[in-house]
């Protein structure tokens, strides 16, 4: 029989993927492939890179001790076609297949570029989620708005975690008020494992520094886990030291604590080293042990049957367009800060430099720090998209979409976020320790120490009143604008407006 082609993307490093169960090693040929389409649609974080790579050749290893036969081209082969449908191409010719079994890659881009290949592509739902297109779109029918909370309760239902037959563990779906603590002197988590690089891992990071050295952020050390094992071991390590206390520092930020109680495990969730089912099972066992509160496990549990999945729906419910959306009309260019340029903001100086290290941000860092600066600062979208998908070691356009351009951005007009996620310096200031070391005060709203947040803050509301002093959760902080003094107003919008001038001039600022 005529073999036929069967494609594992860098993401799609699970055993069990759809279109590996529908193939047969007897007949069909896996292509795997290092290509410079796929690395260079945005200069991804070296760790990012390296990460896939060794994770793809790892996986490759294992499919061929399993009986399948591999074609895999390693990014510096000769013969490397250079993108996903080249590679496919070649390896058709070679071995005489003209059909390809696929699995749906996580990004419109090669949705499109599949549907558009000259071979037969049959692409497979992903299956490795627990709500499938079907469902998302079922329960997104009719909804005036898509509240995360009520598909969560959904997704609970269906899996049973946390049940007590019908009804939630505690008798309440959600534990968030016990959560978000700030945090008090001295807190520090445990640190997530590190993986000594063996044989694989170093060629790859020598391949990496050679082909992509100037890409933004450290590529060593390197300490990923590459192998579902070693992911295994990350995921009882954090389970162990660090999910009983998740839930309430959830939202704190530390300097010096890259990590605090964070699982950093979306990098390999995401990669297929670790199935997300699974990793709720084993939080919830450690609930049901008496290891780890409730408010811990039920927060933890959300993020990924919650959310996870949520952005996911959305993403493809909402369409290939979904990326570029910009309803605040959002044009300012990305600041050089966020490529490491040096700023006298402490908040955004330490999440850069953690990113520029670990290729790792954890949530809170994401959106009220970067996140909301960009927001406030009117930094076009697409930028700040393209950015994320860049230095997150966890990044694919599917997860990372909805949360730059959704949640974080509020480009896409409301459909996830019922508000923007916008704070003053307040807010950084008693989730974090930053601005006790930083060169403005959080405390000081006009003048030269004034935090930029705070002028920008209200800067953003003004900008944006018709379409937000409507909004019952905002009108008190409009009140709030309206009771200040005249002169004060003008003052801070004044200020704002000079200090993004300073800003776009390249200033130190
Ligand atoms: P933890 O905080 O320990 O959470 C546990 C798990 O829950 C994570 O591993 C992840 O699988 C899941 N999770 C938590 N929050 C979310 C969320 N909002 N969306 C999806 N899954 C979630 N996450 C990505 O996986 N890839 C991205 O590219 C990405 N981009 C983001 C961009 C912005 C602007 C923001 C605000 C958030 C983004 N997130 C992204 C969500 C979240 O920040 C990361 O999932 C989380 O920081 C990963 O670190 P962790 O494993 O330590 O997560
Ligand atoms: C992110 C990424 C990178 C950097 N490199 C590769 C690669 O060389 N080969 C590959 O198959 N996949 C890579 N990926 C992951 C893909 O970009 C990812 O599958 C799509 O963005 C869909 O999620
Ligand atoms: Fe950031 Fe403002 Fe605090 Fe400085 S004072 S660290 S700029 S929030």
């Amino acid at each position: 029989m005529t073999p036929r082609l069967v494609l594992v993307l860098g993401d799609q490093l699970s055993p069990g993927m759809a279109a590996l169960k529908a193939a047969d090693k007897t007949r069909d040929v896996v292509v795997m492939a290092e290509v410079r389409g796929e690395t260079d649609y945005v200069p991804h974080h070296p760790k990012k890179i390296a990460f896939l790579f060794a994770a793809m050749r790892k996986f490759a290893k294992r499919l061929e001790g399993d009986g399948w036969r591999v074609a895999y081209a390693r990014l510096d082969d000769p013969e490397n076609a250079g993108s996903v449908a080249g590679e496919l191409l070649r390896r058709a010719q070679e071995v005489g297949a003209d059909e390809v079994l696929a699995t749906e890659p996580g990004e419109w881009r090669l949705i499109q570029a599949l549907e558009d290949h000259p071979l037969t592509v049959r692409q497979l739902e992903d299956d490795r989620f627990i709500a499938s297109h079907r469902e998302f779109g079922a329960w997104a029918e009719g909804r005036k708005a898509l509240r995360m909370e009520y598909f969560y309760r959904q997704m609970r239902r269906k899996t049973g975690l946390l049940m007590g037959g019908a009804q939630p563990e505690g008798g309440q779906w959600n534990f968030d008020h016990d959560n978000r603590k700030a945090p008090p002197k001295g807190l520090a988590g445990p640190v997530p494992p590190r993986f000594e690089p063996d044989e694989t891992v170093k060629e790859v990071l020598d391949l990496v520094e050679d082909a992509f050295g100037n890409n933004f952020g450290d590529l060593r050390p390197f300490w990923f886990a590459t192998e579902p094992e070693q992911a295994i071991q990350a995921l009882d390590h954090f389970i162990e030291n660090a999910l009983p206390s998740f839930g309430d520092y959830q939202d704190a930020m530390v300097t010096g604590q890259d990590f605090l109680f964070h699982a950093v495990l979306s990098v390999y969730i995401n990669a297929g080293l670790l199935d997300p089912l699974e990793v709720c099972r084993r939080a919830e066992a450690a609930y049901r042990t008496g290891d780890v509160p409730l408010n811990a496990a039920e927060g933890f549990i959300r993020q990924i049957i919650g959310w996870r999945e949520y952005v996911r729906g959305v993403y493809f419910l909402e369409g290939p367009d979904y990326p570029t959306r910009n309803t605040l009309g959002h044009t300012r260019k990305l600041p050089a800060a966020y490529w490491g340029a040096d700023t006298r903001m402490r908040c955004l100086k330490t999440c850069v430099g953690a990113t520029r290290r670990e290729a790792y941000a954890h949530h809170i860092q994401r959106l009220m720090v970067t996140g909301n600066f960009a927001l406030l600062a009117g930094v076009d979208p697409t930028e700040v998209h393209e950015w994320y998908l860049s230095v997150y070691a966890d990044a694919y356009e599917w997860v990372e979409a909805p949360n730059t351009v959704g949640m974080s951005q509020f480009a896409d007009g409301g459909v996830i976020a019922s508000k923007p996620y916008v704070s003053s310096g307040n807010y950084i200031a008693k989730m974090s320790d930053y601005c006790k070391t930083c060169s403005y005060s959080a405390k000081v709203k006009t003048g030269p120490d004034a935090c930029p947040f705070n002028l920008l803050y209200w800067h953003f509301l003004i900008r944006h009143k018709d379409r937000f002093s409507g909004n019952p959760r905002m009108a008190q902080i409009y009140r709030t604008w309206e009771r200040m003094d005249a002169d004060k107003r003008e003052t801070v919008l004044a200020e704002a407006d000079a200090f993004l001038a300073r800003m776009e001039a390249g200033d130190l600022v």
